[in-house]
């Protein structure tokens, strides 16, 4: 296994919408970025990657660019920008930045001028037919083609009708996006999340697919198209072999047997891929707010089948939640009794499975998802987009409520907890332009600073040991006991040392630990103030080292 810088950071997340608000008008920015730097040095991340703070519309909060070289005017400028660069650097630390060139706005000025006809020399930039290719669903409700009336065709957005598909095929497409990524390397920035890359090839025959088996579509045909890894290696070659940076792919639709196409050493394309099995386990067939029960079973069958799956060939970047799904602690863990050890317990595992962590923001305060009251205070478009679409269907509006509250992404996108004042010291604004978790009093970054066992300092102990034991980065990984309901366990190790990681998913209390008697061994972290050897306590973690 190749030893590189990438394998070892620890990435933090920061959708800045909702960070740090630094002028007022109740938008977070990079001023208040810049403010908080030193409170992300401290926590000990190492590679800060940013969700898009280009210039947009904001149909789709930043996913929808409309100028790849300037920043969103609500964020800031190019000199704050290089402020931020700058202060991130001298901090140790590295900055990511996103990648979204599947599609583009439609207010970009590529999207603007191919509009305007058959003859225009920006027509190719995007995909146009005459014909619609029938149904084909859009991620975020509708049909993914749509008749545009000033040229008379229809043109493909996997995503919102404000987020039209690039045209991979046309070469100068190709060559003013590896010109864009140079202007950003240039700068000096250490990397890029590329957005939803494996769609970026499409399949050209426009099959007609079949309309209920969502996650089936997004793998046979909107992923893994025919020139997709011609395209990933050209941008390898045109972009970013002549930089020290690093690359990770966020990669819905992409099964493990595919993984080492993307990151397998030899291959040159991406260093990392964000995966996503876990991610669909608790969606029915019907998609996010189509309500089901997952099971820590199957939970630890994707990270083991993507371990198994990659070997010493490839490498993987691994999240529990981000910006498109609910907080991991009120997902995999306990929000309520025991939010602090399920947030620990899950800490623990981000950090030691074998792969890059990206910690979401929020995540070491221990943010949970929020239940806001109207559906008028809910802002992300795939929401209110089902919403209108269950209305006009006359659909459950109240069950549909219930898996907002549960699934919908705007969990994650409330303003981050900074202390108990107004707005959770987010913004000195009346009203941020989402509403703050009614939880901030007790749930604020202020609170889990003042207390020394806080979830804060438990991740800022997690991030140390695991600069300590690279076992925790390179080492082999065993599951113990897969077919365990309740508990998670796993081994971890190579030449420098063993470590066996125990983590219940439950309330109820674990009396058999597998594996070598833990009395034997050295424990390293726990999160419960005490061991009692035979005993796993509700939601209690503990982390051994046999010596
Ligand atoms: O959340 C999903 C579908 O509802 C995922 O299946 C999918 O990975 C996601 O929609 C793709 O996410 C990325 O691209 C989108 C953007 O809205 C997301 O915020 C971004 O992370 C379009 O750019
Ligand atoms: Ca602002």
């Amino acid at each position: 296994m190749t030893k590189t810088w990438w394998k070892e950071a620890v990435i933090y997340q920061i959708y800045p919408r909702s960070f740090k608000d630094s002028n007022g008008d109740g938008i977070g920015d990079l001023g208040g970025i810049i403010e908080k730097l030193d409170y992300l040095a401290d926590l000990g991340v190492d590679l800060l990657w940013l969700s898009p703070i280009y210039q947009s519309p904001n149909d789709d909060n930043g996913y929808d660019i409309s100028d790849y070289q300037d920043i969103m005017t609500e964020f800031g400028n190019m000199a704050q920008f290089e402020e931020m660069l700058e202060g991130i650097h001298q901090r140790g630390m590295k900055l990511m930045m996103d990648l979204v060139v599947n599609h583009s706005s439609d207010e970009h000025h590529w999207f603007q001028e191919s509009r305007k006809g058959p003859d225009n020399p920006y027509r190719d930039y995007y995909i146009w037919r005459k014909e619609k290719p029938e149904r084909w669903p859009s991620f975020f409700g509708g049909e993914a083609w749509e008749y545009d009336a000033l040229s008379g065709e229809y043109y493909l957005h996997l995503f919102s009708k404000k987020q039209p598909d690039l045209n991979w095929e046309n070469p100068k497409v190709r060559e003013e996006v590896y010109e864009m990524m140079r202007f950003w390397l240039d700068k000096g920035v250490d990397g890029f999340r590329m957005d939803v890359i494996p769609f970026i090839s499409k399949r050209l025959h426009w099959p007609e697919v079949d309309w209920n088996d969502f996650p089936k579509i997004v793998e046979e045909v909107y992923a893994n198209g025919p020139r997709l890894h011609e395209f990933l290696q050209e941008m390898k070659r045109k972009a970013l072999a002549p930089y020290d940076v690093t690359t990770v792919g966020e990669a819905p639709g992409v099964p493990p047997a595919l993984g080492n196409l993307y990151v397998g050493e030899s291959r040159k394309e991406l260093d990392m891929i964000f995966h996503f099995g876990h991610m669909f386990l608790d969606w029915g067939p019907g998609g996010r707010f189509d309500l089901a029960d997952w099971d820590l079973k199957a939970f630890k069958g994707v990270f083991n089948e993507w371990y198994t799956a990659l070997g010493e060939e490839g490498w993987v970047s691994i999240f529990l939640d981000n910006h498109d799904f609910p907080r991991l602690v009120s997902r995999w863990g306990n929000d309520g009794d025991y939010r602090e050890e399920s947030a620990k317990l899950l800490a623990i595992l981000l950090l030691s499975l074998r792969g890059t962590p990206s910690i979401y923001q929020g995540s070491e305060i221990g943010m949970t998802n929020v239940a806001l009251p109207s559906i008028d205070d809910y802002r992300d478009l795939e929401t209110l987009n089902a919403w209108t679409e269950a209305k006009e269907k006359g659909e459950d509006l109240d069950q549909l409520f219930l898996a907002i509250h549960q699934q919908g992404r705007d969990n994650a996108r409330t303003p981050i907890q900074w202390d108990d004042s107004a707005q959770a010291g987010f913004t000195t604004a009346k009203e941020p332009w989402i509403k703050v978790n009614p939880n901030y009093p007790a749930i604020n970054a202020a609170a889990v600073l003042a207390k020394p066992d806080s979830i804060f300092y438990f991740y800022q102990k997690l991030l140390r040991l695991r600069k300590q034991y690279l076992t925790w980065v390179y080492g082999e990984y065993e599951m113990i006991d897969g077919n365990h309901p309740e508990l998670y366990a796993y081994r971890r190790w190579d030449e420098d040392g063993e470590f066996y990681f125990y983590l219940n998913f439950s309330e109820t209390e674990l009396t058999e630990l597998p594996g070598p008697p833990v009395e034997e061994m050295e424990l390293i972290i726990g999160n419960y103030p005490d061991q009692e050897y035979a005993h796993l306590r509700a939601w209690e973690a503990r982390v051994y080292r046999r010596v």
